[in-house]
C-alpha cells in the first residue's frame, strides 16, 4: 500500500482532493483528520501541512506527495517531481515600497530582505553575487517595510493584491511554483507499479481537464477545409448526416484554441457547434 500526502487544510487542499478523486480514489470521509482509507485503490491519504510534507517524504513516511514545489525548492531534499499539476500556480518574487528604483539584482545589494523562504532567497543572491541581509519572518511578510523591519520582501504572489494593498511593488520573479505530483525515490522502486498507475491517470484527468470535445455541422464541401483548422489527435470522425450534403465532425481541441477555432469553423460555414466536457482522457 502507498501512502499519498496531501494538505491538510490551506488553498491546495481542496484541488489536491479533487483530483484524487477524479482519478477515481475512493477516499473515505472519516472522523480521522489524520488519515483515510481509499477504498479502491492500494493507497492511504495522510493529511499533512504543505511545508511538512517535503520531510515527510524524504523520511519515507509519505511515498508520494501533492504539495507546492516551492516548498520542495526550499526545503532542497532529494525528490522527484513526476506531475506538474496545473493548480495553485503562484511566484517567489522580491517586492520593495511602491517608487523604489530597481534595476536588477545589484539594486538589492546591502538591504535588508524579510522573508519566509530564506533558503531560495540566497540561493537566488548567490547566483547572482550580491550580499544581503535576510530577515525571516514565518508570516505577514508583507508588512515588514512598512514597519521599519526591511527594506524588501521576498514572498509568494498570485493576484498581486496582498502586494498592492501593502504599497509593495513586484520587482524580481525569483521561482514559478504550481502544484506538483512529488515521490520518494526509494517509493518509485518499491511500489513503482501502483505509482505509476496513480501518475496515469493524473495524466488523464490533467489532459481532459485542458481540452474540449467539440461536434458541428458542415456542408460536404467544407470537410477539407475545417479539417486544417482542427489541431486533432489524428483526424477528425466525418459521419454523413440525414440531410443530403452535409456532415457531423467531431474532435478534441484544446482549451487554449477554443475561441479561435470556434470562431474559423463559423466563417466557413459550420453550424450546430456544440463543445462538450471530457471525463478523461488517454492517447
Ligand atoms: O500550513 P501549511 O504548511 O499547510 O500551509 P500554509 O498555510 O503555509 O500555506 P497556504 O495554504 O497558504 O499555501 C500553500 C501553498 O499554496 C503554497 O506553498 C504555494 O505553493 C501555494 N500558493 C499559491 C500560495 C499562494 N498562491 C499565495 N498567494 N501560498 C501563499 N500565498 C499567499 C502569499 O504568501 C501572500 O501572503 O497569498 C498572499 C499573496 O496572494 P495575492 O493573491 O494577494 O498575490
Amino acid at each position: 500500500m502507498i501512502k499519498i500526502a496531501i494538505q491538510k487544510s490551506g488553498r491546495l487542499y481542496e484541488d489536491s482532493l479533487r483530483l484524487l478523486k477524479d482519478c477515481g480514489l475512493s477516499i473515505e470521509d472519516g472522523l480521522d483528520t489524520l488519515k483515510a482509507e481509499v477504498r479502491n485503490f492500494n493507497a492511504e491519504i495522510l493529511f499533512l501541512r504543505n511545508s511538512d510534507i517535503p520531510q515527510y517524504l524524504e523520511d519515507g513516511v509519505a511515498d508520494v506527495a501533492i504539495l507546492g514545489e516551492n516548498v520542495l525548492i526550499e526545503k532542497g531534499v532529494n525528490i522527484e517531481i513526476v506531475e506538474r499539476l496545473g493548480f495553485s500556480k503562484c511566484r517567489l518574487s522580491v517586492a520593495m515600497p511602491k517608487g523604489n528604483e530597481y534595476d536588477g539584482p545589484q539594486s538589492l545589494e546591502g538591504l535588508k530582505i524579510a522573508t519566509s523562504y530564506p533558503k531560495t532567497l540566497q540561493g537566488f543572491l548567490d547566483e547572482n553575487g550580491v550580499t544581503a541581509s535576510i530577515h525571516l519572518i514565518s508570516g505577514s511578510v508583507e508588512i515588514a517595510p512598512n514597519i521599519g523591519l526591511a527594506h524588501a520582501i521576498c514572498d509568494l504572489v498570485s493576484s498581486g493584491s496582498t502586494l498592492f494593498k501593502n504599497g509593495l511593488e513586484e520587482k524580481q520573479i525569483i521561482l514559478k511554483s504550481e502544484a506538483v505530483l512529488a515521490v520518494n525515490k526509494k517509493s518509485l522502486v518499491q511500489f513503482g507499479d501502483i505509482i505509476n498507475e496513480l501518475s496515469f491517470r493524473i495524466n488523464a484527468v490533467l489532459k481532459a481537464r485542458k481540452n474540449k470535445y467539440i461536434l458541428f455541422n458542415v456542408p460536404n464541401e467544407k470537410i477539407a477545409e475545417a479539417s486544417k483548422i482542427l489541431p486533432v489527435l489524428k483526424s477528425p470522425t466525418v459521419l454523413p448526416l440525414i440531410e443530403e450534403g452535409w456532415s457531423s465532425m467531431h474532435s478534441v481541441i484544446s482549451d487554449d484554441d477554443f475561441w479561435d477555432v470556434i470562431a474559423r469553423l463559423k466563417a466557413i460555414g459550420a453550424e450546430g457547434i456544440l463543445v462538450v466536457p471530457i471525463e478523461k482522457m488517454v492517447v
